[in-house]
């Protein structure tokens, strides 16, 4: 593959960044094909000095789009997370961040045609078997990125590009609440163990003897916290029907502390090994669904928004803050979540493996 380029684009998704293949362009043995993602984003190499990779694991993902035969839906769309320092290239996890790129890529490369002002796509995530309807601006029928929207943890404006989930409840652990508690304890700290899109763990920053608002750096750099947390989420990962998670990239584990700037709930999210310098969406996602939750460790501390079957949580992260907007049944149960995302193609050529 050394001297056959394959077809990509680059493309920022919300706050990551990574390569777009169609599906028709990438070996059909998946062996062959992540050892081609694994030489093309320089993996495994902290620094990915060799390949496209950005050195941290929000700018070393791919997505795989296809054209999908399923009725109702336009785009078939594969999110794979290939690891920096590791040869590891896993499809055990969704990603809301890079499907932002998703809708405009598949309008780019004819799979989905465009509609004069704007196009809805629908994208079914075969990572969770779930569906996600992105709308993409497409003036006088072709994308475009233009636009006034400003997303937290990425300078400049963009066109908007909202996002909604519907059904995303137990995305990869069977159930929204795998153990079927809104709060468990492992380790001597009580937990939530949730997955509404994400797998996370959700904990509060407190019981760790941190505050919640430290730099990510300084999470880091915190090594006795780093082996409490990847102790937590290994026992964690069979109580959510994850298996043995020493070799995955979920579940996450997201801190929580009461707001400080106006939302509803601080965060500092491990994705699981580095420390998130924003928040995932669809980790975003399950946070905001934990804050819902009655008897959640989250929820004592989330300040929510509320207006009818309607609810806004305006998740704090280390970078600013994204809202969710949910929307709950009769029963209280939330049945969709809205997010706003922004997306920019960087470059469209070949690249080589
Ligand atoms: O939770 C990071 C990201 C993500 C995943 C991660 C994501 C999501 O910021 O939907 O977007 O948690 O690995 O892109």
């Amino acid at each position: 593959m050394s001297d056959n380029g394959v077809r990509c684009m680059w493309m920022r998704g919300g706050t990551s960044k990574g390569g777009y293949f169609l599906a028709s362009d990438l070996p059909a043995d998946p062996a062959a094909r992540d050892a081609f993602l694994l030489r093309v984003m320089g993996s495994p190499d902290p620094r990915q000095i060799d390949g496209m990779g950005g050195a941290d694991p929000l700018t070393s993902k791919v997505a795989v789009v296809g054209k999908s035969a399923r009725p109702g839906v336009d785009v078939d769309y594969l999110f794979l997370q290939v690891f920096v320092d590791r040869p590891v290239v896993t499809d055990a996890q969704n990603c809301g961040n890079i499907l932002a790129g998703v809708a405009p890529f598949a309008i780019e490369r004819g799979l989905v045609a465009a509609r004069e002002g704007g196009t809805d796509v629908r994208i079914f995530m075969e990572n969770t078997g779930q569906v996600a309807v992105a709308s993409v601006a497409t003036p006088g029928s072709a994308v475009t990125y233009e636009g006034e929207v400003r997303i937290d943890g990425v300078p400049g404006t963009s066109a908007a590009l909202p996002i909604l989930f519907e059904d995303t409840a137990g995305s990869s652990c069977g159930a929204l609440l795998p153990t079927g508690n809104a709060a468990d304890e492992v380790e001597g700290i009580s937990v939530t163990l949730i997955d509404n899109g994400m797998p996370c763990v959700v904990l509060r920053a407190q019981d760790f003897g941190i505050t919640g608002y430290e730099e990510p750096a300084e999470l880091e750099a915190n090594a006795a916290l780093r082996e409490r947390l990847e102790t937590i989420r290994r026992k964690a990962g069979p109580m959510m029907n994850l298996g043995d998670v020493a070799q995955k990239s979920v579940p996450k584990l997201t801190l929580v502390a009461p707001p400080r700037n106006g939302g509803a709930i601080s965060t500092r999210t491990f994705i699981p090994h580095r420390c998130h310098s924003s928040i995932g969406v669809l980790g975003a996602v399950s946070v905001a669904t934990a804050c819902l939750l009655p008897g959640s460790p989250a929820a004592a501390l989330a300040n929510v928004w509320e207006d009818g079957q309607r609810r806004a949580l305006s998740i704090e992260h280390p970078t600013g803050e994204m809202t969710v907007l949910a929307t709950l049944d009769d029963s209280g149960a939330v049945v969709s979540a809205a997010i706003l995302r922004t997306a920019r193609k960087l470059f469209d050529g070949m690249v080589f493996g």
